[in-house]
Order: C-alpha cells, then sequence, then structure tokens
C-alpha cells in the first residue's frame, strides 16, 4: 500500500518542477527572515529569483553542523517563537546540543511522512506497536508515534530501558511492530533469551529500525532471532527527524520525500556535487520547513543515490544504507575504516555476539585498532584453545577485509555496556576527551 500515492509517485517532471517551485520559494523566506542566510546569500550573490533549474542549487552555501550550534539556541528560527509549538534536541555528546523547533504545519508533515515510511515498510491499522526509543528531546520517538497513530496502528509508548518489562508488554499488549535503534531491539532479544522466553514466540512480525547505522548481517541477525522482518528509515533532527527516507517492500535502498527534501551527494572532501550511483556526504534542502529551513545541510552520512524506478511503483530516489559518517570514519595508518564494515565482518564470524566496540589509539607513532567484541554465550566453552582459535579467525577476517592488522580481544558474554538508544561503537582515544 502506498499512504500518499499523489506525491510518492508523480512523474520525475511534475516533481522536480514542484521541487523548483518550492526551492525558490526557501530562499526568499530565509534571505527575508534568517540574518544568518540573508548574509550568506548576499556573500554568495545569489537570490531567489536567480534560482531558474535545480541545478542553481550549487550556487547555494552548504551549512554544516558548526553554524547550527553557533546559531544556538533559536538564531536560524524563520519564524516567531510564538509560532513554534514544538522544540527537539539533537543528541550532542558534548557541548551545546542544536534546537529544532517545529510550527503546527511543520508537526503535520511530519507526521504525514512518517505515516508514508510506516505504510511502506508495512504497518497498517490492525498493528500494535511499541515504540522503545526513549521519549523526550529525541526526536525519534515523538516523531514515529504521531505518524504510527496516522496510521491508525494501536501505539504502545513504552520509552527505552526497563527491558524486562518491554517483554512483558509485547506478550502482554500483542506486540506486533517494534520501532527502534537495532541496537537496542538487539538487546531486547538477549534479556528475553534470559528470561526463558523465545523472542520469536513473541510475535513481533516487523521491526522499524533508524537513528544509527547498521549493517545487512546485523539485518539478517534480527531477522532471525526475532522472526520478524527487519526494516530500515533514516532521519536527522536538523533536517525534522525519521520520516525523511525509508524503506519499502522491495527493499533496495530508502526512498527519499523528495516533495520535502531535495537531496545531493557530495564529495565530503571538495564539496564538489557528485552524480547519481556515486558514494558521497548527503546534502539536504528542506523545501518546506517553516520553523527551521536548512539550505545544503551537510549531514556527514555517506550513502548512494539511485533514481532508477523502483518495482513499488514509487518515483522518489532511493538512498542506500548509510555506511558511516564522515566523522565516524577512522583512517588507521592510511586505511580508512567504518565501524559498520568492520560489523559486518564480525557478524559472520560464528562464535561471536552482535556486541562490539572499536578503540583506536597511537602507541608511539604507530596508530592501532582494537576490536573487543563478545563471545557468544552458548558457544562458549571456557577452554583457552578454542579461544585462541577463534580469536585467530576474528584477526584473519578483519585483515583480509580491510587490509590491516588489528588486535583482537575477545569478551565475556555481556561485558559489554548496553545502550538503550543509539550503540556507542567507536572509542578513538587519540581524540581529546575520547578515552575511557
Ligand atoms: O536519529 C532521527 C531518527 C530517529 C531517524 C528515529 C530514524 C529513526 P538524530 O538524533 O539527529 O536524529 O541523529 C541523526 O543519526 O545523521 C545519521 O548519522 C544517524 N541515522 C539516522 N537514521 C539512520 C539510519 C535521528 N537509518 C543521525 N542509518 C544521522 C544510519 C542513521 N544512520
Amino acid at each position: 500500500m502506498i499512504w500518499n500515492p499523489d506525491c510518492e509517485c508523480m512523474s520525475r517532471d511534475q516533481l522536480a518542477e514542484l521541487q523548483l517551485r518550492r526551492l525558490r520559494e526557501v530562499v526568499a523566506r530565509v534571505h527575508a527572515r534568517v540574518p544568518f542566510y540573508r548574509e550568506r546569500l548576499d556573500a554568495a550573490g545569489v537570490r531567489a529569483e536567480d534560482i531558474r533549474s535545480l541545478e542553481d542549487l550549487r550556487r547555494l552555501p552548504f551549512t554544516t553542523k558548526e553554524d547550527l550550534r553557533a546559531q544556538y539556541p533559536y538564531g536560524l528560527f524563520a519564524v516567531h517563537l510564538r509560532e513554534v509549538v514544538r522544540l527537539h534536541a539533537s543528541s550532542g555528546t558534548t557541548g551545546k546540543p542544536i534546537v529544532v523547533g517545529y510550527t503546527r504545519r511543520d508537526l503535520e508533515t511530519w507526521t504525514e511522512l512518517v505515516a508514508r515510511i510506516a505504510v511502506q515498510a508495512g504497518v497498517t491499522g490492525e498493528d500494535v506497536a511499541q515504540i522503545v526509543f526513549g521519549y523526550g528531546l529525541f526526536t525519534g520517538a515523538f516523531g514515529l508515534h504521531y505518524g504510527l497513530e496516522r496510521v491508525g496502528a494501536t501505539v504502545v509508548p513504552a520509552s527505552a530501558g526497563n527491558t524486562e518489562r518491554q517483554i512483558m508488554l509485547m506478550r502482554d499488549f500483542g506486540t506486533t511492530v517494534l520501532v527502534g535503534t537495532p541496537s537496542y531491539v538487539m538487546h531486547l532479544a538477549e534479556v528475553a533469551e534470559e528470561m526463558g522466553i523465545d523472542p520469536r514466540s513473541l510475535g513481533v512480525r516487523l521491526g522499524l529500525f533508524g537513528a544509527e547505522a547498521w549493517s545487512e548481517s546485523m539485518r539478517r541477525e534480527l531477522e532471525a532471532r526475532w522472526g520478524m522482518k527487519a526494516t530500515d528509515n533514516y532521519g536527522l533532527s536538523e533536517v525534522m527527524g525519521p520520516g525523511v527516507a525509508g524503506e519499502c517492500a522491495a527493499a533496495c535502498g530508502m526512498h527519499v520525500a523528495e516533495d520535502h527534501f531535495l537531496v545531493e551527494v557530495i564529495d565530503p572532501d571538495t564539496g564538489a556535487p557528485l552524480d547519481y550511483g556515486a558514494r558521497g556526504e548527503l546534502v539536504i534542502t528542506t523545501l518546506t520547513k517553516e520553523a527551521l529551513p536548512v539550505l545544503r545541510y551537510r549531514t556527514r552520512d555517506i550513502t548512494v543515490l539511485h533514481p532508477e524506478p523502483c518495482p513499488c511503483g514509487r518515483t522518489t530516489v532511493r538512498m542506500e544504507k548509510v555506511t558511516g559518517r564522515t566523522d565516524d570514519m577512522v583512517t588507521v595508518r592510511g586505511v580508512n575504516v567504518f565501524p559498520s564494515q568492520i560489523e559486518s565482518i564480525l557478524m559472520d564470524v560464528e562464535g561471536v555476539a552482535p556486541h562490539y566496540q572499536i578503540v583506536v589509539r597511537r602507541r608511539g607513532f604507530l596508530d592501532e585498532l582494537e576490536v573487543r567484541v563478545e563471545l557468544e554465550p552458548e558457544k562458549f566453552t571456557g577452554q583457552f584453545r578454542d579461544l585462541a582459535a577463534l580469536e585467530e579467525t576474528v584477526r584473519r577476517r578483519l585483515y583480509a577485509h580491510l587490509g590491516l592488522g588489528v588486535r583482537v580481544r575477545l569478551l565475556e558474554p555481556r561485558s559489554l555496556e548496553r545502550s538503550t538508544g543509539k550503540a556507542r561503537r567507536l572509542i578513538d582515544e587519540r581524540v581529546k576527551g575520547d578515552a575511557t
């Protein structure tokens, strides 16, 4: 089923026309209302009337996370605070967060776009959807909440944490859809097993997962453990929250809501626009946001865009699974490594669990990469010989894929801290303040 066929299936020409009109509107709007953008646009010598085709997008200045941070809290708002009916904030780990605001119409758009991705993933009005994202300033829970209600699902706003209770709620309420981060839902499976409950017996048929990078191997693992279909959806607070893009039944990338977001992929080093099909940093311009419009926001997320028609009938561009963030990529002895690459390799090794952490540190003049991974409880024999062999297997696989010698540390089951939100996979001790 398609939630809004008029918008999701319009011809590419029609869509381009709509995008161009909206792009002109947003440029005019931020020029008139946001001093930061007025300055930037004047410096670039671009006015709304200069935007004659979508190609002219390239003449607009980029907006970065630092820009948003520097304007904390309300500096980039394009409306008076009295028109803002909701605030959220990004999960900044250090310093000030980024504050995002929504007008009533922004909330309506958000609800509509989340309804689209929910239906796209396969949610129906018959479903009981348990939201295990944390409710609060994070956009995940509230964003999914209203979209799922709009679709008619029975929403269980369980929030994150209190994991044993989550299992009880699932069983008692007949939860059919789980909505959360893939890492937390993996932990939920682990806790169910510890309680003597096979997660597959709980009847969850579908997972709506997002908010962090996760590999295809992790998807297979989640699907096997829960007996569910695991789907991916993408978004970020700076442009709205969840609902920017989501997978359809064809599961060949996530459809971007292009009537509301103009997307490009650029070379993260030079800022040069790349063609469809090329891997680079995703850049998003909001086309309809009232409270906080952003021009060419550099997401730091690495992906590839595909415009080819999708068997599902939607005409919107699809973005590939995000492989990582430009600021998550570590360069170790000249080799670029993303945590998600390591995740894929680990998940294919029999005997290790899907719980891992990557530490980068400097030893003398050399960088060292250490991969810590837990043992699968059932496979843990306690025999030193077996452990040494497994460690060697992990090391060899990592070397074969990355071309990099890696220090491997096998950990006892359940020794890494579990997160109820976004998992922290990477610790770069070379960065001040990141040492543990
Ligand atoms: O994580 C919004 C969201 C909530 C999306 C729930 C999907 C579901 P932020 O906290 O601002 O917003 O974090 C945004 O999370 O730039 C990506 O790096 C990462 N991210 C979000 N979705 C995915 C995904 C929410 N499906 C940042 N795959 C983004 C990989 C994702 N990374």
